[in-house]
C-alpha cells in the first residue's frame, strides 16, 4: 500500500459482542441461561419482531428481524422477554471504557461493535492480536459477556473477520492472507453489500471477490455508482478509510442505482419498496428513528431531485416507511425522464443520543447496507 512513515500498515481491530441483547439478559437473569431466549417484541402483540436471539434460540433458526410469531413457530418453547436498552447502554459505556484503556481512536458503530485503531497502543503492547486477547478478557472477567474479535489491517476486513468465528471468536486476517481472502470471499458477505446489490452482482455473473477484480474501476463504477470505486479498491485489499472517533449520523439511507433506466410504473414501485424497506431495516438495526423521510431521484439526465415528508412523530412501521416513500413517488414531477438511481433516507432523530454510538461512513459508501 502507497502510505508513507511509519504507519505503512495499519492495525485494526473489529468488535462485535456476541448475541448482544439476549446475552446481557442472560448474565442479569439465570433463568434464561442454556435457553432459547428471543428478545423483542411478543408474538402475541402486532408487529413484534426479534430484536436478537440467544445461540440456543438460533439453532432453531430463529434471526434478528425475524417477526416474533415466526419465530415462536420456530420454537414454541423459546421465552420471549422486552429488551432493556438501559442495561444495554451501560454495558456499551463500560466496554468502550475497556477499549479506552489501549486506544482513544475508537469508532463506535453501535451499542455492540466498534472499530479500534491499535497502530500505536497506549500500553505499547504491540500485538493487536495480544490487545484483542486482553480485551476479550476483560469484557469476560469484569461484565461476563463474550465479544468476538476481527484483526486486519483495514476495516472491511477486520468486520468481516470478527464475525467468521463467533462466538468468543478471534480472527486475523494479515496482509499475506488479504487478497486471497478477498478473492474468495462470496459478494453477499461483503459488509454493506444489501440483497439489492448481491442479486445485481449474481445477475452480472459476479459471485465472489475475484470476479469483481476482473472489472475496471470505470465498469464497476457504471454499474454501481459511487459504491464501485470502494469495490475496485477493497477486492485489491485496500481500504483507507480511517478508524474516526465521535462521528455523528445525520441520517440513515439506503439507495440504488439500476441495471437500466426505468420509467415511471410497477417495476419501479417494487424496487422502491425494497429500496425503503432496505432503510428502514437499518433504522431497525441501529434502533435509531427519525421523523423525516427524503426520497431521491436521479433521472437518465443525472438531473436530481429530493423530495421530503416530516411526520408528527418518528417512524417506527416498514409499512409506512413504503406507503411514505410510494406516495413521495407518486407525486414527484418526471415529464417524460427515466429514473436512474432511487434513494430512501431517515432523518430528524430528536432527542435521541446517537452521537456516541455511530459511524456516518458506512451509509455513504454502502447505500444498500441492511
Ligand atoms: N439488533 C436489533 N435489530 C436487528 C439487529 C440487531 O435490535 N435487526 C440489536 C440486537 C442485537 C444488537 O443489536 O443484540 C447487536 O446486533 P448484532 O448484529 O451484533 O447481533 P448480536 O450481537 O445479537 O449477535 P451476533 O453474535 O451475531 O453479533
Ligand atoms: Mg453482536
Amino acid at each position: 500500500m502507497a502510505i508513507e512513515g511509519k504507519n505503512l500498515i495499519r492495525k485494526i481491530i473489529h468488535i462485535d459482542m456476541d448475541a448482544f441483547y439476549a446475552s446481557v439478559e442472560q448474565r442479569d437473569f439465570p433463568e434464561y441461561r442454556g435457553k432459547p431466549l428471543v428478545v423483542g417484541g411478543s408474538p402475541e402483540g402486532r408487529g413484534g419482531v426479534v430484536a436478537t436471539a440467544s445461540y440456543e434460540a438460533r439453532k432453531f433458526g430463529i434471526r434478528s428481524a425475524m417477526t416474533s410469531k415466526k419465530a415462536q413457530q420456530l420454537c414454541p418453547y423459546a421465552i420471549f422477554v422486552r429488551p432493556r436498552f438501559e442495561a444495554y447502554k451501560d454495558v456499551s459505556r463500560k466496554i468502550r471504557e475497556i477499549f479506552s484503556r489501549y486506544t482513544d481512536l475508537i469508532e463506535p458503530l453501535s451499542l455492540d461493535e466498534a472499530y479500534l485503531d491499535v497502530t500505536e497502543d497506549k500500553l505499547g503492547i504491540g500485538s493487536a492480536i495480544t490487545i484483542a486477547e486482553q480485551i476479550k478478557q476483560a469484557i469476560k472477567d469484569e461484565l461476563n459477556l463474550t465479544a468476538s474479535a476481527g484483526i486486519s489491517i483495514n476495516k472491511f476486513t477486520a468486520k468481516i473477520a470478527s464475525d467468521m468465528n463467533k462466538p468468543d471468536g478471534l480472527t486475523f486476517i494479515g496482509p499475506s492472507k488479504l487478497e486471497k481472502f478477498m478473492e474468495d470471499l462470496r459478494v453477499e458477505k461483503f459488509f454493506g453489500v444489501g440483497k439489492v446489490t448481491a442479486e445485481k452482482m449474481k445477475r452480472q455473473g459476479l459471485h465472489t471477490g475475484k470476479d469483481l477484480k476482473e472489472l475496471t474501476e470505470f465498469r464497476l463504477t457504471q454499474l454501481f455508482g459511487k459504491s464501485g470505486k470502494f469495490f475496485y479498491n477493497i477486492v485489491r485489499g485496500i481500504d483507507q478509510r480511517e478508524v474516526r472517533a465521535n462521528r455523528e449520523i445525520k441520517s440513515i439511507s439506503a439507495e440504488d442505482t439500476f441495471s437500466y433506466d426505468l420509467p415511471k410504473g410497477e417495476e419501479l414501485s417494487e424496487w422502491l419498496e425494497q429500496i425503503a424497506k432496505s432503510a428502514f431495516k437499518r433504522s431497525q438495526h441501529y434502533q435509531i428513528y427519525g421523523r423525516t423521510l427524503t426520497l431521491k431521484v436521479k433521472f437518465e439526465d443525472f438531473k436530481q431531485i429530493t423530495r421530503s415528508v416530516s411526520m408528527p412523530t418518528a417512524i417506527t412501521d416498514i409499512e409506512q416507511v413504503v406507503d411514505i416513500s410510494t406516495m413521495l413517488l407518486a407525486n414527484a414531477d418526471f415529464g417524460a425522464k427515466k429514473v436512474r438511481l432511487l434513494g430512501v433516507g431517515i432523518s430528524n432523530f430528536g432527542e435521541i443520543k446517537i452521537r456516541e454510538h455511530f459511524d456516518g461512513y458506512q451509509q455513504t459508501l454502502f447505500p444498500n447496507y441492511e
